[in-house]
């Protein structure tokens, strides 16, 4: 999921050819306002956190891009593309590492396994199992 500062900044291109770079397949996409239902439901781990208010808030800041790519060790390779979680600490040539600044602006989010992703998926795309 592209997050609202990189739909605002008009990186949705250049991250979304990162992705399709790699030959990972695009099977969904879909730009959107994030409902109150869906940013608890995404970052239902981090309910009660320090953070949480915070990153809802900014969650429903603007518009996002949400995603979903199939293909071998898709959760991995993504990972890797997009980088560690803090924009300081993102390698150079990962997308945190190129376009984030601020750990609470991250630009974007990825599922973290599989198991993840079929969670999260049904939270933008109800069509889609
Ligand atoms: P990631 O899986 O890399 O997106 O990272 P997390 O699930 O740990 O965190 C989700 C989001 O919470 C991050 F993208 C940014 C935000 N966050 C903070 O704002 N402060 C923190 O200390 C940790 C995470």
């Amino acid at each position: 999921m592209l997050k609202p500062d990189a739909v605002r900044r008009d990186l949705i291109g250049i991250i979304l050819s990162r992705f399709e770079d790699t030959g990972l397949n695009m099977e969904a996409m879909r730009r959107l306002n994030v409902s109150s239902e869906q940013s608890r439901e995404l970052y239902k781990e981090h309910e009660g956190k320090p953070f949480y208010v915070n990153l809802i808030d900014y969650i429903h800041s603007g518009p996002v891009v949400a995603t979903v790519w199939s293909g071998p060790s898709a959760v991995s390779i993504a990972r890797k593309l997009i980088g560690a979680t803090d924009p300081a600490e993102a390698a150079p040539g990962t997308i945190r590492g190129d376009f984030g600044l601020l750990l609470d602006e991250n630009v974007i989010h990825g599922s973290d396994s599989v198991a993840s992703a079929e969670r999260e998926i049904p939270i933008f795309f109800p069509d889609i199992s």
